[in-house]
């Protein structure tokens, strides 16, 4: 059974629990201490270099990691992944500014002011620099998606929960979404998609860390 190594507040790991829910996958979901440094043990280390969640194990000792990554894989043959070239590179596209553009200052202010972490001068300055990049990424968006309802062709892609991942819970870092009614409507419609679930909701299997490493390194 397919297993995800992840964090429940964690917009990258909700990518992945939301498609393989959508999906209608099984599959058992490890809840990974990230305060606590539960990726950076030796063992996590072993599986994932990197350190981070989310990481999906497609079979034993092989191990997939990186949020859109993970989506690509499972969107295989679905309608989540387009079935023209043009578009595929479109999704791609969107998948890889996301990384790049949204998610280091969405996220990491969200995750800042979430997670508690220690506001001294050389942060609160980070901080206003991730409000301005954020607020140039939401304007994209905006202007992309004024006059379409989703990201790439017509229907959702993984372009679109990529982007929904961090863009639903922007608020909680600190970004205003009232000058945003595209990016809004968009947020609406894609959380009236049958099957939709919740960042906070729990879904899979749970399986604990200490049982999870244990059949890593048995192989099982
Ligand atoms: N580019 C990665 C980012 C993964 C990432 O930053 N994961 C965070 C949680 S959202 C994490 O595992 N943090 C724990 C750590 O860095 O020790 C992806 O899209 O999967």
């Amino acid at each position: 059974m397919l297993r995800l190594y992840d964090h429940l507040s964690s917009g990258n790991g909700y990518k992945c629990r939301w498609l393989l829910t959508q999906l209608g996958h099984p599959f058992q979901r490890v809840e990974m201490d990230i305060d606590r440094g539960e990726t950076r043990t030796p063992e996590f280390l072993a599986l994932n270099p990197n350190g981070r969640i989310p990481m999906l194990r497609l079979a034993p000792g092989d191990f997939l990691a990186e949020s859109n990554a993970i989506l690509r894989w499972l969107a295989e043959d679905t309608s989540f992944w387009p079935d023209n070239r043009r578009d595929k590179a479109a999704v791609l596209q969107w998948l890889f500014w996301e990384q790049y553009s949204h998610e280091p200052n969405i996220a990491t202010a969200r995750f800042w002011i979430t997670h508690k972490v220690a506001m001294d001068p050389e942060r609160i300055h980070a901080l206003i620099a991730k409000r301005e990049n954020g607020h140039a990424a939401l304007k994209l968006m905006e202007r992309h998606l004024t006059g379409r309802d989703w990201f790439v062709g017509q229907n959702a892609t993984i372009a679109d929960i990529a982007l929904y991942a961090y863009t639903h819970v922007a608020e909680e870092g600190g970004f205003d979404l009232a000058p945003y009614p595209a990016i809004r409507d968009w947020l609406d419609r894609f959380a009236a998609q049958p099957n939709h679930i919740k960042i906070t909701d729990a879904v899979g299997t749970p399986v604990s860390v200490a049982d999870a490493l244990t059949s890593e390194r048995q192989g099982a």
